[in-house]
């Protein structure tokens, strides 16, 4: 048994396993949670962070407008499942009139770390870059120094330091729609400058993995457990009908997490369903977020849906490590 280290969260939205198959993540009975309308100016609300706030839960969405103005949004829920999500953008409050100034926002995750929530997001600035912000109550928000040069995309923080040092692991992009793409991980002494950048993992190349095979990108919060750092990610396969996003695990070490430990060759969730099949971007999975129970060993994933819709689903940390141990890469 693999024991996720972290708060118990006895409210962590839950369903039962129905059916028998052989995937290691089942999806929620009533996905998606949320559709694509839920907020009057929205065209779609996908690839959003979730995270248990006061009683119940706070989440940072991404909500692309009817203009396709990309932007992020608070939302606060009692069960994790039902959202209201405010029907204005977040302002963020800074020194610098520069970075404050919006080109696009989209594709948050929300981590917290010793005393309050930080934000990261792929920020336009010049071309896509790490956003990085915080708030205390999810009512008055911070922006801080962009993490890095562009462009990058998909910067996501650990939950404490590793040493001395904050976490954070990002994957350096280009300007459009990359066909390529690492994971990296890099470290700073106060969330400002980042260095002592390191390898994490590479796209797979040849049959072994194929749908990891044109880029990768870590996805929600990495869940620390005995064994290592529960890293979900995306994995992306070029076809002729355009890029398919599937998601995948691997696990880090705890103290130097760019050694990977384990590594799943077969994907552990893919756009099956007609929500992740059909929509804006057709046959996307994208996963920005996870609850953990540390008492229990249940994780709830939030993910976007073909780039329209936000749905839920369901593992434990053993069905994953038993999945990675049974396929392994
Ligand atoms: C990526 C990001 C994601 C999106 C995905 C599929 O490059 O833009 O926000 O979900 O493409 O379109």
């Amino acid at each position: 048994m693999t024991k996720i280290v972290g708060d118990i969260l006895e409210n962590i939205p839950w369903q039962e396993r129905a059916s028998k198959d052989s995937m290691p993540i089942w999806r929620y009975s009533k996905n998606p949670i949320i559709n694509r309308n839920e907020i009057p100016s929205s065209n779609s609300i996908f690839n959003s962070a979730v995270i248990p706030f006061k009683d119940g839960f706070a989440g940072v969405f991404r909500c692309d407008s009817k203009s396709l103005s990309m932007n992020i949004y608070v939302g606060f829920s009692h069960d994790g499942i039902n959202w209201n999500i405010n029907h204005t953008p977040i302002e963020f409050r800074g020194e610098n009139e520069e970075l404050l100034c919006k080109e696009y926002r989209y594709d948050p995750r929300v981590c917290f770390i010793e005393d309050r929530y930080y934000i990261t997001w792929c920020n336009g600035y010049h071309g896509p870059t790490i956003g990085v912000g915080y708030t205390f109550d999810f009512k008055t928000f911070y922006q801080m120094e962009n993490a890095f040069l562009p462009n990058n995309r998909n910067g996501v923080l650990f939950p404490r330091k590793i040493g001395k040092h904050y976490a954070m692991l990002s994957r350096p992009s280009d300007t459009g729609h990359t066909p390529f793409g690492d994971i990296f991980y890099s470290q700073s002494e106060d969330l400002e400058y980042w260095g002592h950048h390191r390898h994490v993992m590479s796209t797979v190349k040849g049959d072994k993995s194929a749908w990891q095979g044109t880029k990768i990108g870590p996805g929600p919060v990495p869940i620390e457990t005995d064994e290592g750092w529960l890293l979900i990610y995306h994995g992306v396969l070029t076809t002729c009908n355009g890029y398919v996003y599937r998601m995948g695990c691997a696990l880090l070490d705890l103290d130097e997490p760019w050694k990977v430990k384990m590594r799943s060759a077969n994907y552990i969730l893919a756009p099956y369903e007609l929500y992740e099949c059909v929509g804006d971007v057709p046959n996307v999975v994208f996963p920005c977020a996870a609850l953990t129970d540390s008492g229990t060993g249940r994780i709830a994933i939030y993910y976007g849906c073909a780039d329209t819709v936000t749905s839920l689903a369901f593992t434990t940390v053993d069905d994953l490590i038993d999945y990675m141990k049974e396929n392994p890469l």
